[in-house]
């Protein structure tokens, strides 16, 4: 009400102090280790400007991010900082923004290409948001192999068929930041699980 036009009579208060929790509202919140490429993602799909860089936690602040979408359409994108293993129990800075994802209507599982065993690094995220709290497993639940400009085409197939074989049945795409490879499609994507 910026020209008040009434007021009413005071009454007796209470008073006491409160903790107010921020949470981030996105439809897609990006979940990955350190170093998985999530800020930089986000920096090529929306005009957020997150830092990047080539060292774990350089994200430091949770960064939201609009992403355009054809016909005018969009959607909100969310940076999570770096989830290391025994994040849930506020190792790394884990707990201080595990909470943001839970107000994501779905999640992007972001593994970088040149990760030692796609399946494992998975489960580990997975256990980490399980053990924070096991209704964030509920959510829909994309994988984005990241940095694909590192493989050539026989690197890439042979991770093809092991993603094939070790993820069944989740929705994932290979993408690259640097090179603009399955970006289009990945919003494809993520619009479609967003409205299904
Ligand atoms: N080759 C390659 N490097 C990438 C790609 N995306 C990010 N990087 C690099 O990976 C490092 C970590 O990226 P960043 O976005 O900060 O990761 P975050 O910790 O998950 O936010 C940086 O040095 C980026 O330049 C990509 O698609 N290809
Ligand atoms: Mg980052």
């Amino acid at each position: 009400m910026q020209t008040p036009r009434f007021a009413q009579p005071g009454e007796d208060a209470t008073e006491g102090w409160f903790i107010l929790e921020l949470k981030i509202l996105a439809d897609v919140g990006l979940v990955g280790f350190p170093n998985a490429g999530k800020s930089t993602l986000l920096s090529v799909v929306s005009a957020a400007k997150p830092k990047i860089a080539n060292y774990p936690f350089t994200t430091l602040v949770p960064n939201l991010g609009i992403v355009a979408y054809r016909d005018n359409r969009s959607f909100a994108m969310a940076d999570i900082p770096g989830i290391i293993e025994g994040a849930h129990e506020g190792r790394g800075l884990g707990l201080r923004f595990l909470r943001h994802i839970e107000r994501n209507a779905m999640l992007l599982f972001m593994v970088p290409a040149d990760s030692r065993n796609l399946r494992e690094e998975y489960d580990i995220l997975l256990e980490e948001l399980r053990k924070y709290n096991p209704e964030l497993l509920d959510k829909k639940r994309m994988i984005a192999i990241t940095k694909s400009d590192l493989l050539d085409e026989e690197l890439k197939r042979e991770l093809s068929q092991e993603a094939e074989n070790s993820l069944p049945g989740i929705p994932r795409l290979f993408i690259s930041s640097v090179s603009g490879e399955g970006i289009a499609a990945l919003k494809d994507r993520l619009w479609e699980i967003l409205n299904t």
